[in-house]
This record gives C-alpha cells, sequence and structure tokens, in this order.
C-alpha cells in the first residue's frame, strides 16, 4: 500500500471522530495523515527496517498509531476503520469533500435521511428534504446544491491544450525563483494526453518550504489540499488540481520517469529491473543498497538496456520491447511542419483575411499554408459554392504575387453529401491545389452507410485528404460511427492522405489510429484547422499526437518542401 493510501485512512479516522465530537484526536490522525505523505520513504520500508520502533520517528506517531500502520502493513486492513465504517457506513470522505458539509452533517444526513453518498445527498437536496433538518435550511440546501455541482464540474479531465499554456507558465515561474535548482512537468501532460486529469511538477530545491510557500500562494490557486515539504497539492481557479513534489537531486531522473508514468510503463520497467536483478523506483535503480542510476531517465533506460523512450510514447503499447531492441524509430520532432493545410478565413468563418493568416503563419516559420475554406452545403458558414471559390483563386493568385518567403495553396474544405458525393464540382476541384473533404452533416448514419458514404468520397480523384477522419469533438461530441480499419485500408489504396487535426477539442485522428494508418503505410499531414490567427500555434497538439502515434516525419507530408508535397497529393 502507498503512503498516500494509508494516509487515506486516517484522514477519513479524523473525519469519523470529528463526527463523534472527540476533542484532540482528531487533529491527531489528520497530523499523521500529512506526516505520511510527506515521507520521502515507502512507510513499507520504513517498517521492514525497524518495526515500530522506526515508524515512531515519523512526527505524530506514537506507540498507538504505530501498531495501527504495522497491521495495515500486514494485513492491507485496519479492524478500527473497519468498525467505524461498520458503524456509519458512508462516504465521508466525498461527502465532507462538498462545501459547507462537515462530519457533524454527514451524521445527521445519514441518521435522518439515510444518505450515504453525494448521489444520495444530491437527489434528497432536489427534492427539498435538507431543509426540514435541524441546522440546515433553505439556504443551506441551495448552498448543497451548488457544491455539489462544483465538484462534479472540478472533477472532469480538461484537454491538453486548455491546460498546457498555464502549466508551461507555472513551470516558469518557478524555474524563476532562486531556490529552484531545476523543474519539469511529469504525469499525463509530459505524455501529452489528449486529456489531463491532474498537473504533475517536479522540482529540486534545497529550500523546499520557500518553492512550497510561493506555490500555494499564486494568484490562480483557489484551494490547498495539502501542504507538505516533499509534496504539495493545490487545485486552481480553472478547477484544474496540480501537485508539486521536490525530490532529491540524486533521484530526479527517477521520479520523473515514475511521475511521467504511465503507471503501465511503470511496470513494464520495473519488471526489467527484476529480471536483471535490480529494483526501480521513484528514488533510483538499486543493485541491493547501491543507486546505479537515478539522477536522469536517460541513465535509467540505459542502465536498464533499453534505448531512450520519448515521453510520449509511455503507455506500455510496445514501446518498452521495441526499445530494448533498439527498434524505436526516429519519430517526427516539434517543428518539423513545413505547412498547415486546414485555415479558414472571413471568406467563410474565419476571423481573419488570407493575408492575416499568411502573415501569422510566416511569423511562425512556415513556408506555405493551403486556404481550406468551408463549402456551400455548410450554409451557416456561408460556404463557397464553385462560383465564390473561382474568385477566392483569383484573390489568392494577386495575394501570392505580393507575398514573399510564404506560398498560400488554393483548397477547400469540401463537404462529403449523405451519398458521398462532394459539393463542388470535379471541374473546379480540379483547379484548387489541394482538396481537403469532411463530413458535415448527417452524423448519425449508421455504420455500414457511413463508411460506404466516406470511401465512396476517398475515391473521388480530386480528394487529396480526409479532413476529421471520425468527427469527433472532445467532451462534446462523440466520433461518427465509421469503420476506421476500412478507411485506412481504402487511403493506401486511393493515395488519398489522412488528417491529424491539431485543434485541441479535435485531435481526429486519435493516437491509436494514426498507428494503424503508419503501419498500413497510409500518409498523414498534421493541421490546425485555424480559424484565427491564434490557432496556428495548435500545429504542436498535433505533432504530439502525431508521436502518440509512432509517426516518423517521413509519413507526415508538410514536414516535406513544397514541391515535394505536392508531387505526394494524388493530382500534381
Ligand atoms: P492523469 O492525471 O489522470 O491525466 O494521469 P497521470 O498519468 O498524470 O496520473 P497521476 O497524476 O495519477 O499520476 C502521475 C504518475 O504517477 C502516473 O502516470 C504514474 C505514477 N503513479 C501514480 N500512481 C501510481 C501507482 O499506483 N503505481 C505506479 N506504478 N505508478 C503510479
Ligand atoms: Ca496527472
Ligand atoms: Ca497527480
Ligand atoms: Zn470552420
Amino acid at each position: 500500500m502507498r503512503n498516500s493510501d494509508i494516509a487515506q485512512i486516517f484522514r477519513e479516522i479524523a473525519l469519523y471522530l470529528e463526527m463523534q465530537e472527540e476533542p484532540f484526536k482528531p487533529r491527531a490522525y489528520e497530523k499523521v495523515a500529512y506526516a505520511l505523505e510527506a515521507l520521502e520513504e515507502p512507510v513499507e520500508e520504513l517498517y521492514k527496517r525497524g518495526g515500530i520502533k522506526e515508524l515512531r520517528n515519523i512526527p505524530g506517531v506514537g506507540q498507538a498509531i504505530g501498531e495501527k500502520i504495522e497491521e495495515i502493513i500486514r494485513t492491507g486492513k485496519l479492524k478500527y476503520y473497519e468498525d467505524l465504517r461498520k458503524e456509519m457506513p458512508v462516504d465521508i470522505h466525498g461527502l465532507t469533500a462538498i462545501e459547507g458539509v462537515g462530519p457533524k452533517s454527514v451524521k445527521v444526513l445519514y441518521e435522518q435521511l439515510g444518505i450515504k453518498g453525494v448521489d444520495d445527498l444530491e437527489r434528497a437536496a432536489r427534492s427539498g428534504k435538507i431543509r426540514g433538518l435541524p441546522h440546515f435550511g433553505e439556504k443551506m440546501e441551495q448552498k448543497i446544491l451548488k457544491g455539489i455541482e462544483f465538484l462534479k464540474q472540478g472533477s472532469g479531465r480538461f484537454p491538453l491544450g486548455s491546460v498546457l499554456p498555464l502549466v508551461a507558465e507555472i513551470e516558469e515561474r518557478l524555474r524563476g525563483l532562486p531556490e529552484v535548482e531545476a523543474v519539469t512537468v511529469a504525469g499525463s501532460v509530459r505524455r501529452r494526453k489528449e486529456t489531463i486529469g491532474d498537473a504533475d511538477l517536479l522540482a529540486i530545491s534545497s529550500k523546499p518550504e520557500r518553492v512550497m510557500d510561493y506555490f500555494t500562494s499564486m494568484p490562480e490557486v483557489m484551494h490547498v489540499h495539502g501542504k507538505g515539504m516533499t509534496k504539495t497539492m493545490v487545485k486552481l481557479k480553472n478547477r484544474m488540481d496540480v501537485d508539486l513534489r521536490v525530490v532529491p537531486k540524486e533521484s530526479f531522473g527517477a521520479a520523473l520517469s515514475y511521475f511521467t508514468g504511465s503507471k503501465d510503463h511503470n511496470v513494464a520497467l520495473r519488471r526489467i529491473a527484476q529480471e536483471k536483478g535490480l529494483k526501480l523506483n521513484e528514488y533510483g535503480l538499486f543493485r541491493g543498497e547501491k543507486r546505479v542510476a537515478g539522477e536522469t531517465e536517460e541513465e535509467i533506460y540505459k542502465a536498464l538496456g533499453l534505448s531512450y523512450i520519448p515521453p510520449e510514447l509511455r503507455e506500455n503499447q510496445g514501446e518498452v520491447e521495441a526499445a530494448r531492441k533498439g527498434k524505436l524509430p526516429e519519430f517526427i520532432a516539434y517543428g518539423d511542419l513545413r505547412g498547415d493545410l486546414q485555415i479558414q478565413t472571413t471568406w467563410t468563418d474565419g476571423a481573419n483575411s488570407i493575408e492575416e493568416m499568411a502573415g501569422e503563419a510566416k511569423r511562425l516559420g512556415l513556408e506555405y499554408i493551403a486556404i481550406t475554406d468551408h463549402t456551400k452545403s455548410l450554409a451557416m458558414t456561408g460556404g463557397s459554392d464553385e462560383k465564390k471559390l473561382l474568385r477566392q483563386m483569383e484573390a489568392i493568385d494577386k495575394i501570392n504575387k505580393s507575398l514573399k518567403g510564404i506560398t498560400i495553396l488554393k483548397g477547400a474544405e469540401v463537404n462529403i453529401n449523405k451519398d458521398g458525393t462532394l459539393d463542388i464540382k470535379d471541374e473546379v476541384l480540379g483547379k484548387l491545389d489541394v482538396v481537403g473533404i469532411a463530413v458535415h452533416s448527417h452524423f448519425n448514419l449508421p455504420r455500414k452507410e457511413m463508411t460506404e458514404r466516406i470511401i465512396k468520397a476517398m475515391h473521388n480523384p480530386h480528394a487529396d485528404i480526409l479532413f476529421h477522419p471520425t468527427g469527433r469533438v472532445i467532451q462534446k461530441r462523440e466520433p461518427y460511427d465509421v469503420d476506421m480499419e476500412a478507411v485506412i485500408e481504402t487511403a493506401k489504396e486511393t493515395g488519398t492522405v489522412l488528417e491529424i487535426d491539431a485543434y485541441p477539442d479535435r485531435l481526429d485522428l486519435k493516437d491509436e489510429h494514426i498507428r494503424k494508418a503508419v503501419e498500413a503505410g497510409v500518409k498523414l499531414v498534421i493541421d490546425s484547422d485555424a480559424h484565427s490567427v491564434n490557432h496556428i500555434r495548435f500545429l504542436e497538439f498535433g505533432v504530439a499526437q502525431a508521436r502518440r502515434g509512432w509517426a516518423k516525419k517521413s509519413d507526415v507530408l508538410n514536414t516535406r518542401p513544397l514541391k515535394e508535397f505536392l508531387r505526394c497529393l494524388k493530382h500534381p
């Protein structure tokens, strides 16, 4: 059992004792919980080394609590705690996490209304049963409902793109402190997962108290869950939790590896360590008592006989085996893109003009962009018909003549009709440099019909790129029901390129689709789907997604110079 799990038991005991109106004991248990969380070493190790005597060195741990820790380590359970729970079988942790609900209220709620958990409480509050309880009232009922609402919102996950800038800024600020020797983001943020549960930061510092003080007093902090010298946990005003750990320099790499995860990747690494007679944990890689690696991740992977595994790959999806055989390819890198291939402008629903989008793309170092405004059947965007497209092509010709350092390609995001035809005539499509096709209507077709529709559209000789291959919007819209294997196969057969949409709440393709496409030899592009100049920088999220899908630079066509890129499309 981990230190934090044992701490959690003591924290709940404190709540139960508070419920019973015990005077001092609750504070004592709470103190122990914090002390356990702040421990550098797993408490199990301490116990193995010196039994209860050793445990008593932990602040706040006397004989009685020492025995309880012993019982937990030995049996995985604690009778005292189980008895408290039997007497009052409620989710005390969950209930007291609601603003305005303390242990004493939990008692009343359970005894009067049989409320055991947050769902029960919400139901009772909605049906007006709380206001009648002694000391509760209607105001309290409203407050409880608000508190539940708030907690629910807070427990969701965050699209990477909505939190990465803030996390990076906090990281930078910490780095600027004189007391901080090094700081790095870990966890799912470092792995660039598409959504983030909480952010994890690691730092090296000889003055952790100063670092933690700074951390908890940042203006973004709304609540401090817990503060210790090795670990502090806060909730930000955007509702995201952030953990900051201060770790010793000699184990920084081991901690970084451990807290980057994923859990499954860590398990796989530990297994390899065991096979070599080594032990890997967040403090280092050990042979017996001797630390053989730990300060950097690189030396740990090396000592395990593995090539370095980039964080985006650490999901235990075959990366460890590949690293063992030295067969991890060179993945596409941040900064490899030379062009952006999905850009909307004021011609339809974009916020900026063609010139402005081109200017920003050039500033970001791109060599070419494709303007891909929507087409006519997406009427709400003012989608282009054939005539408007021809006019836009003329406009682009003019702008290209006056622009230096970047080339604007003529393109469109052409709608795939319900029957798999396109909503722009082939004759006009043939005049474009890049044709993207996308489903923007009839999202709910049955799988077979949807798949046939998309496959038919991909067979159009002008259809260069399939935009939005799954159509999902993260946390808003489910992907449409389509057989991705069939789409990938068709892409291969017809030479249609698949899009990795870098817009943070889209990110279709998913990582596993990318990997399948790459394995099938299908080519990809990464584009920003920008609707304003501020969106072009999203490209890096697409690169992250591509790396998570094991894509190499050569798999992504817009890493290539313009001429070569154009040659790879269906109609050169
Ligand atoms: P998230 O926050 O849900 O987006 O995902 P992560 O991966 O950031 O997970 P988190 O914050 O719970 O923990 C950070 C890392 O710490 C995780 O990726 C691996 C490591 N870790 C956490 N709990 C455990 C555990 O029980 N066992 C092992 N082996 N590693 C763990
Ligand atoms: Ca996390
Ligand atoms: Ca965490
Ligand atoms: Zn649009």
